[in-house]
Formats: C-alpha cells, sequence, structure tokens
C-alpha cells in the first residue's frame, strides 16, 4: 500500500525531565514503531535478524565494532541502527510524478525531515539551466551529460568528489582511482567535519591516524573515559562493552557539558535483567565541564601525575616505556609543571578536588582506555586537545598493551574505510606510488581541496563541478547561507543518493540525481550477486551484503555508476584499470586493493573467514612512523575559549532521532525534548543573568569577527543543565551560525562545538 507524501512538522514543544538511563525496553519499542511505519512487518524482520550478522548486513548506523562471530546476540543492532536500517528500506517512493508537483524552489524551501520523508529516490533526474524542476534523464545520458562537463572543464582541479562514510570499500577504491586517473586530489569527504582532528593529532604523535584499541581491550580496561561523546544515541551498542568492561570492574569516566542518559545508566535490551532490572551504572564520575575545556583538564591531570611521581618517585609512570618507546618527555613535562590551576579552573569549570579524585583514579588503575568523539574534534583546540589526551596515555605506559590504548569513536559506518581507500585530498606519496604501479599512470602530487577549501574554491568560482557520492554536503557544511551560495554558482552539480536532501534543492545550474542501491539491497552484476566491504571504528574489515529486492528497478550500484562514468570520461585510458571488470566483478576490485593497501593482502580470500579480516595498528606491535621513529610528546598552549559577557558557547550536536543532517521525528526522547528541534538547551543560572525563562523565543546570532549577521530564527528555550556559559541546539538547524572561516588550527575542520552566540527575544515573556 503506498503511504501518503508527509506533512510538514508543525512546532509543539513539550518539555519533561531528562532521563537519566539509556537503551532498554522503550527503545527497542520506540525502534519497531518507526520500522513498521517505514517499511513493512516483512521487512523490519528481515532486516534486523541479518543485521551485524555474519554474512550479513553491516548496520548501515555507526562505525562501532560486533563482538567475536559466536559471541553475537541474536539481535546484534540498536534502537538507532533499525531505524537508519528501516529509512532506507521505507516502502516510500518518489516518482517523476513527485518533481512535477514540487518545483526545485518548493523543495528549497522544505525542512530536511520533510525531503527524507518523502522516501527513497527511483531514477535518474536532470534539472536543465534555467529549469525550476527536474526531470527524467536516462542513466546513459545523465553520464554522458556528467562526462562532457567534466571533460570541457580548464583544469580537472575545477571539480570536487565528495564523499560520506556510508560509502563501500569498493566504491570508494573506485572513486579516489577515477579521481586521480581524471587528474585532481579533490577528494573531500565528511571526514574532514568529523575526525580530522583525530587524524593529525593521532598521526604526529603516534605515527598512525587510527585507533589503537580493539573491542576486548576496552572489555578488559580498569579505567575507560568517554570524553564529548554521547554514546547512548550515537553508539548504542558502545553501551554493552562498557557494560561488559564494568562486570569485569572497570570504573568510567564521563567528561561532558551534558550530563547525557547514555552516560549515566544502561538497561540492556538484550538481556532480561535490562527489561526489569534497574541496569547498570555506566559513569563512576561525571565531570560536568565548560565546552572546550578538555584540554586544561588534561593538561592538569598530566601535572598531578607528575607531581605524584615527584612524590613517590618510580612508582608512577612508566619510565621503561617513556625511555624505549617516547621522545619529547623532558620538554613536555618542563611545560606542563608550568600549567597555572587558575587557567584550569577557569577553562574547565570544574574544581580542583574534582580532577584530583580522577587522579586517584588514574594511580589505582594499570590499564586505561580512552574513547572520544565530536566533543573534542570540533573545537579550535581539537588537535592539541588531542595530543594531550596521547600523553596522558603515554606517561604511565597506556598504549600498545591490552585493556589500554586511544580510542577515537567513529561515526559514519564505513568513515574509516574509506580513508584507508585513499579517500583524502592528503594521500602520502607511498599510496600515490602504489596506485602508479598498479594501474601504470602518474597521480596528481598536489594536495587537493579539504570540505571547507572545497566551499571557498566554489565561492570564487574556482570550482564548477560538485559529485557528491553519498551524504549532504549542503547540510553537512558549515555556514549555510555562504555554502548554498557557493553551491550554487557551480555549473553542475550531481549526487549519488538513497533519499532526498537538500543538496538536491540547493544545487549548480544543471543538477542530476543518481539514485543507488542502499546497503539493505541485493546488488546484482554481471558477474553474479555482489557483497562489499567496511572498516569499523576498531580496523575490522568485513563484508555487507544486502537481502531486499532494491526500491526500483532503475537504481544502479555506487560501483556501477563510479565506473560507467569513468568510461566515458576517461574513455578507455588510463590502459591498466579495467572499469569494465571492476562493475562486473567487485573481486576484480578487492584483488587491485590487496595490492595497494598494507594489510588487505589476499583480500577476497581472508574477508570470506567469519569476522574479517583485522587491520594490525603498528602501535600495538611497539612500532610508532612518527618523525622521531617514537611515540610523541607534545607540549601544547593552553587555550581558553573566550566568552564576553552576555553570550553563550554554543555546540551543535545530533538529537536521539536523527542520522546527521536527516530528522527522523521531531523527538529527543533522552534530553525530554518533544514535538520541536527548534530549541537551544541552556542553564537555569544562565536564563535568569540573561533575563529569559522556559519556552521565551529567540533568535540566536552568531558573533564573529567578520560582523557578518547569521541568525538562527524561532527557538524556543529549554532550561537544561548544560554547563554554565554554554548551550546546546541541534545541527543541522543551526548550521547556519557556523561561521566558514571558524575552523580547528591545523586540521581545518568546521568547529561545530564553539559557536559564539546571543540570544535575541523575539517575543514578550510569558505572562
Ligand atoms: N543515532 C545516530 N548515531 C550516530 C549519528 C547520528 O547522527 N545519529 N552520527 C554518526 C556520526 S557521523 C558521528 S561523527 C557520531 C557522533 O557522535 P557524538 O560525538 O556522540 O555526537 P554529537 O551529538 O555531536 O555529540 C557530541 C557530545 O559531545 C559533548 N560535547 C560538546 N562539546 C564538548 C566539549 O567541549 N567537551 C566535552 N567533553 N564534551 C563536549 C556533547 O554534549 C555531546 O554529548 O555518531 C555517529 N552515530
Ligand atoms: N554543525 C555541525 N555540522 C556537522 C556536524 C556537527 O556535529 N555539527 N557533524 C559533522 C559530521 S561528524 C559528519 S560525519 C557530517 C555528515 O555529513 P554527510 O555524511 O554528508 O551527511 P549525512 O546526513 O550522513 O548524509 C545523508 C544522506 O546520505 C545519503 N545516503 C544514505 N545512505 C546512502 C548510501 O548507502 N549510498 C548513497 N550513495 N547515499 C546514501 C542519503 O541521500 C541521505 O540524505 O556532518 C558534519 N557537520
Ligand atoms: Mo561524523
Amino acid at each position: 500500500m503506498k503511504k501518503p507524501p508527509r506533512e510538514e512538522p508543525r512546532d509543539d514543544l513539550r518539555i519533561t525531565p531528562p532521563k537519566t538511563w539509556a537503551a532498554g525496553v522503550p527503545a527497542v519499542v520506540h525502534a519497531l514503531e518507526y520500522s513498521l511505519e517505514q517499511a513493512g512487518p516483512r521487512e523490519t524482520a528481515v532486516d534486523l535478524l541479518t543485521m551485524n550478522q555474519v554474512g550479513g548486513i553491516d548496520c548501515p548506523g555507526c562505525a562501532w565494532a560486533d563482538p567475536a562471530p559466536g559471541h553475537r546476540h541474536r539481535n546484534e543492532y540498536c534502537e538507532n541502527g533499525a531505524k537508519h536500517i528501516n529509512d532506507e528500506a521505507t516502502t516510500r517512493r518518489i516518482t517523476a510524478g513527485f518533481f512535477r508537483e514540487h518545483p526545485v524552489s518548493d523543495l528549497a524551501g522544505r525542512s530536511d525531515l520533510w525531503l527524507n520523508q518523502q522516501g527513497r529516490l527511483t531514477e535518474p533526474m536532470v534539472k536543465r539551466p534555467g529549469s525550476d524542476h527536474y526531470e527524467p534523464i536516462s542513466w546513459s545520458d545523465a553520464l554522458a551529460l556528467l562526462a562532457d562537463e567534466l571533460r570541457s572543464l580548464g583544469t580537472p582541479d575545477e571539480a570536487v568528489f565528495y564523499t560520506s562514510g556510508r560509502v563501500s570499500n569498493e566504491a570508494a577504491f573506485v572513486l579516489q582511482l577515477f579521481a586521480r586517473a581524471f587528474g585532481t586530489n579533490n577528494l573531500p569527504d565528511c571526514s574532514n567535519m568529523c575526525h580530522e582532528s583525530s587524524g593529525f593529532a593521532l598521526h604526529e604523535t603516534l605515527g598512525t591516524g587510527k585507533g589503537t584499541v580493539s573491542l576486548q581491550d576496552l572489555h578488559h580496561a580498569d579505567l575507560i573515559f568517554l570524553v564529548g561523546q554521547n554514546p547512548g544515541t550515537n553508539h548504542p551498542r558502545q553501551l554493552s562493552a562498557l557494560e561488559e568492561a564494568k562486570r569485569n570492574g572497570a570504573r568510567v569516566v564521563a567528561v561532558n557539558p551534558l550530563p547525557e542518559a547514555g552516560l549515566m545508566r544502561f538497561k540492556n535490551p538484550q538481556k532480561a535483567s535490562g527489561i526489569v532490572g534497574r541496569g547498570v551504572q555506566i559513569a563512576d564520575r561525571f565531570l560536568h565541564i565548560r565546552p572546550g575545556g578538555d584540554l586544561a583538564l588534561f593538561q592538569a591531570l598530566n601535572r598531578l601525575l607528575l607531581e605524584a611521581e615527584d612524590a613517590r618517585p618510580g612508582e608512577v609512570l612508566d619510565h621503561d616505556f617513556i625511555r624505549e618507546s617516547t621522545s619529547g618527555f623532558e620538554e613536555f613535562a618542563e611545560h606542563t609543571r608550568g600549567v597555572s590551576w587558575a587557567d584550569v579552573l577557569t577553562a574547565t569549570g570544574l574544581t580542583r578536588a574534582e580532577i584530583e579524585a580522577v587522579r586517584d583514579d588514574v594511580l589505582r588503575s594499570e590499564r586505561v582506555v580512552v574513547c572520544w568523539a565530536m566533543g573534542v574534534t570540533q573545537h579550535k583546540h581539537g588537535v592539541p586537545t588531542i595530543r594531550e589526551m596521547v600523553n596522558f596515555l603515554l606517561l604511565r605506559g597506556n598504549l600498545g598493551r591490552a585493556g589500554t590504548g586511544a580510542c577515537p569513536v567513529r561515526g559514519h559506518s564505513n568513515v574509516q574505510g574509506d580513508r584507508t581507500m585513499g579517500i583524502w585530498e592528503q594521500m602520502p606519496d607511498s599510496f600515490l606510488d602504489a596506485l602508479r604501479d598498479e594501474f601504470g599512470f602518474d597521480p596528481p602530487r598536489a594536495h587537493g581541496l579539504d570540505s571547507v577549501n572545497c566551499i571557498r574554491a566554489m565561492r570564487e568560482g574556482r570550482v564548477k563541478v560538485f559529485l557528491g557520492v553519498a551524504g549532504n554536503f549542503v547540510r553537512a557544511a558549515p555556514d549555510s547561507a555562504v555554502t548554498e551560495e557557493a553551491v550554487r554558482r557551480c555549473r553542475l552539480t550531481a549526487h549519488i543518493s538513497t533519499k532526498l536532501n537538500r543538496s538536491h534543492a540547493v544545487c549548480g545550474e544543471t543538477a542530476l540525481i543518481l539514485p543507488t542501491l542502499g546497503r539493505t539491497e541485493r546488488d546484482h552484476q554481471a558477474g553474479g550477486e555482489q557483497f562489499v566491504t567496511v572498516e569499523n571504528s576498531m580496523s575490522e574489515v568485513h563484508s555487507s551484503r544486502g537481502r531486499l529486492k532494491p526500491a526500483s528497478p532503475l537504481l544502479l550500484s555506487e560501483v556501477a555508476i563510479l565506473c560507467r562514468l569513468a568510461r566515458r570520461t576517461l574513455g578507455d585510458g588510463p590502459p591498466g584499470v579495467p572499469w569494465g571488470e571492476f562493475e562486473a566483478d567487485y573481486g576484480a576490485v578487492r584483488d587491485r586493493i590487496s595490492r595497494i593497501v598494507p594489510g588487505l593482502h589476499d583480500f577476497n580470500r581472508r574477508v570470506a573467514r567469519p569476522g574479517g579480516i583485522r587491520l594490525p595498528n603498528p602501535v600495538n606491535e611497539g612500532v610508532f612512523r612518527t618523525e622521531t621513529g617514537k611515540a610523541r610528546f607534545t607540549a601544547n598552549a593552553g587555550h581558553m575559549p573566550y566568552v564576553p559577557e552576555g553570550h553563550l558557547l554554543l555546540q551543535t550536536l545530533r538529537s536521539h532521532d536523527q542520522w546527521n543532517t536527516v530528522p527522523y521525528t521531531s523527538n529527543d526522547r533522552y534530553r525530554g525534548i518533544h514535538g520541536s528541534r527548534r530549541v537551544v538547551l541552556v542553564n537555569p543560572a544562565d536564563l535568569t543573568a540573561l533575563g529569559l525563562a522556559e519556552k521565551d523565543r529567540v533568535d540566536l546570532v552568531s558573533v564573529w569577527h567578520d560582523d557578518a549577521e547569521r541568525r538562527a530564527e524561532g527557538f524556543e528555550v529549554v532550561p537544561y543543565p548544560t554547563a554554565r556559559g554554554s548551550a546546546a541546539a541541534y545541527y543541522p538547524e543551526t548550521q547556519v551560525l557556523v561561521p566558514l572561516d571558524s575552523v580547528a588550527d591545523i586540521s581545518n575542520q568546521p568547529t561545530s562545538k564553539a559557536v559564539l552566540v546571543r540570544l535575541e527575544r523575539t517575543a514578550p515573556a510569558a505572562p
């Protein structure tokens, strides 16, 4: 039965007390409600039962690792994974008739929620110059149009190829190969806005951009830090790992400006005790930190550890490890002894006693893991903060041993794999040399554009063609007004997508929608039924095979679209690349990957084994590929987030009911917010100081050096226990407030967790 397209949601805010625990039965019930509404009962049951099982579909929800084969639950998924998968398996369809009814200008006025709710894209569409409508186009004409535009460019660097971390290894590999054979390293990706700070900091200090921790390490750590992440919503299966660690005696320290439900208590829906019991307490200590205070916190902890060593020489630091495996200790130690307590207490908003209590936890622990996510990376000083967390791990040798390590918790299910496949505008020469040797062409060497620089280049007319492979660039990128104007200057924008989003509505002079198979769907090619591979946050590479009938017979796979585009654009060149073979059999792509990517040798055979392949992390073998050949201590200048009187530091984050730029409903159940996403969460004491009260209507006005007016209109105030001086509101609605030039030092990542704002009342206070 065809479900009618949805109405635009009407904001009707209702506030209830925030939850103090996550998951459990209500979570599963909510997932099933959403699933049944989007898909039918058949799809729901089929999908959920194969999710994250050996030989099944990799959950597109997040990049958290699966337990070893044999240790998986029958239902190895979480509430939010179930929602993501069923959002893709929806029975709603967008056909040519929909685009006749809705001109592009109408779509550009719609909410992100509404656009997504219209269902799956089913056939290729084109918007021609001067037209306000998308109309059907054949695959062959669509790819010819795109190829002609690419070939007509003055230089290959006038094209960019954006990817989001949903893309499989095979599609990512083919995409980067095509871009480089075409002649550009312009390969921006969502990672530029996500864990770029982690990549830079870890590379510099440990010689690898990836985390060093396995699920086993987490299970056997005795102290785990959760810094700037909200696992109850964004990585719910991490809570199962934390539950196991706690059963083994671990303590957990959560560091966050918000007391998130999933940090407090977890009721495991996979267990009887989770259904009836009170669940497991997750955080033993909660540090209610000011946004941006994490650098100061870890500097203070490091100073306390150095002082503890002074008091009990030889007992606190791991001298053997420091001597044999690290460099830069003396300089770091001297710098750190000078860290000022007054600055630390101002930057963190914590008391000295709170920080000393954590030091005591550390001194009692043999095996420490630090996990972090967007609350750390999306700050101006994200890179130094992560370097400082590495210093902290190095001091007591908490790296390379079982139960220890650095754990950047990745977002998109294959964001890490895409990087392994060469999706990066700055791939090292070793990778480019390997491409050259394998395929017989010389890849360009100059670094390409990342996401922020891509917008700058479009704004200046230096980029004319934009191809997005998955994702929603227009909404994921900062500074909406600037980004939208820049995108509209393009001659052609094209998107390989499963669902409608704002990037289709805010587009170039010519625009193409190239609809593709989702991960849940069967992928049949000339060489038979295909599977793809992905890499999770713990460097495990495994296969994913869709089971459902494709949403439309006109869909092509990402690999097929890219191989056909490459042939159209490059003719039969470069002679060493068998695009046709790649399209027919993804095993042929994996064969080539196995000769280029270290650790993936014999890819096809090894990935067929249950559980797949774990890529080796050199750190765990005591090898540090840094400039000094050792792990590097660093001396980091302090950073004091600046918040003038009458202003707040706003972080833009995810609700419980969205996938990145795609809201599923207007609710945020764990935070007790229902019926509206246009809300700003502020500490009650700050509200009093600002003369504001619950449900007051305000505009959020961003304050930045360029004096341009950035305003997000029509928000309602929600009193919430955020750290003093800070506020929180949902992304992407607040994307308009994040200045394009407000980026993290070194990583060039937008500072989405630190936007200076003032709240302007727009209606009189309620009587
Ligand atoms: N359901 C669901 N799952 C997802 C996603 C989704 O949208 N929906 N997105 C996926 C993606 S791509 C990613 S990258 C991850 C994101 O996962 P998270 O990083 O958990 O996502 P955010 O919602 O951005 O939450 C950031 C957290 O950091 C805290 N925080 C903000 N500023 C600071 C700070 O200065 N210091 C500290 N210590 N904490 C701070 C916030 O209060 C919040 O709890 O999730 C992935 N999983
Ligand atoms: N202000 C602010 N901005 C942020 C963030 C923030 O916290 N605050 N977070 C940043 C982060 S961490 C990230 S990762 C980015 C996310 O940026 P993106 O990855 O670009 O955005 P998504 O919302 O994940 O993309 C959703 C779209 O992907 C398409 N899609 C879904 N599945 C598939 C598939 O299997 N194949 C194809 N081809 N298409 C598919 C659908 O069309 C859907 O509309 O946003 C960043 N931007
Ligand atoms: Mo992300």
